[in-house]
């Protein structure tokens, strides 16, 4: 490794230097990055260690969990519970937040996080991620109860996603920026290889899951018509598209060379509000695009200025490149 690469301890330490009480939270990302390094170990071994297939149980969302679902969530609560920098946590896997154990020192953020994202891939050995998003704990509260964690997504203080494909990236936001780490598995550390990442305005890249296209609402319908008849077509452009049905994996794709993601409101899935999980997927994702430059919205607002009501709250996901998502929210304005 060239000896002027920077560890993503390194790169903390250095831009936190000057904010006043952050030491704090470089401290609490080293214990999520060492869990996001556990998992990877875990998914890149996958059924040499046994960790591929069903758990046989559910999540509060009724989905069933697999294995890798069950055991990332554990060791995200182990490597963050004796830490001293969280007052609690929320995952998408619990019904309700997790207390710190008794005894073990308390702090004043707290984590949510989704342990392992697009795990339908899991078993096909195809990208799966880690995302997580960090609070404040309200002023004077010990501990954190549900409505503790109900801020919209402008109150995040960092928000990332740990990348396991060919190789295991780590991608954060602190609010200044976004920069992305390549995990080195020769010496089990996290280097800065993507300093700086931004969303490009302008794509003729699209991402959504077609087979739901009959039960889609009509500004939707009429965006990917438009993008679908290509050179003919309103746009008079070609465009591509891609589905991997894994988040993290898509948003990456959108950081590196444009694109817009679409998991929009459908008729299915109108009584739950959307697809994709607010406080574990959409906020946090959010908080990285818009950082990079992209716009994120549910069609009719800005996902991060949604107050949340509920810790699994659903909402539709309209995000990436800042020119295709402005067009689409301007269709559903019609
Ligand atoms: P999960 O958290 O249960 O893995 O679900 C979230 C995933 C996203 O990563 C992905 O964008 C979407 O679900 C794919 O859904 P579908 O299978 O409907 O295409
Ligand atoms: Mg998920």
């Amino acid at each position: 490794m060239p000896l002027n690469r920077k560890t993503v301890t390194h790169f903390l330490i250095e831009s936190m230097r000057d904010k006043q009480g952050h030491g704090n939270l470089t401290l609490l990302l080293n214990d999520v990055i060492t869990a996001c390094k556990v998992i990877s170990d875990q998914v890149n071994h996958g059924e040499l260690v046994g960790a591929l297939g069903s758990a046989g149980s559910e999540n509060i969302q009724g989905e069933t969990q697999k294995k890798l679902d069950v055991l990332s969530n554990d060791i995200f609560l182990q490597f963050n519970s004796y830490g001293g920098h969280l007052a609690g946590m929320a995952s998408e896997e619990m019904d309700d937040p997790f207390p710190i154990p008794e005894g073990a020192p308390r702090g004043k953020y707290l984590l949510l996080f989704d342990p392992l994202d697009g795990s339908s891939n899991i078993d096909v050995n195809v990208s799966v991620g880690t995302i997580f998003s960090i609070l404040k704990c309200p002023e004077g509260v010990e501990d954190p109860e549900v409505k503790d964690f109900l801020q919209p997504g402008t109150t995040q203080v960092c928000a990332g996603y740990a990348l396991y494909g060919p190789s295991s990236m780590l991608v954060l936001t602190t609010g200044n920026g976004v920069n992305g780490f390549t995990l080195d598995q020769n010496i089990g550390e996290f280097i800065l290889t993507n300093p700086d990442m931004k969303v490009v305005e302008d794509t003729r890249e699209f991402a959504i899951n077609a087979s739901n296209s009959r039960f889609w609402e009509a500004p939707v319908k009429r965006y990917v018509d438009e993008c679908l008849a290509g050179v003919e077509g309103p746009r008079g452009e070609n465009f591509n598209m891609r589905w991997i049905a894994s988040m993290v994996a898509e948003i990456h794709r959108i950081l590196i060379r444009g694109g817009i993601f679409l998991y929009p409101m459908d008729e299915r899935l109108r009584k739950q509000g959307g697809k994709l999980r607010l406080m574990y997927e959409a906020n946090p994702m959010s908080f990285i695009l818009e950082q990079a430059g992209g716009v994120c919205s549910t069609g009719r607002e800005r996902i991060m200025d949604i107050q949340p009501s509920g810790l699994h709250q659903r909402v539709p996901c309209i995000m990436g490149s800042k020119n295709e998502v402005e067009r689409l929210i301007s269709y559903h304005d019609e």
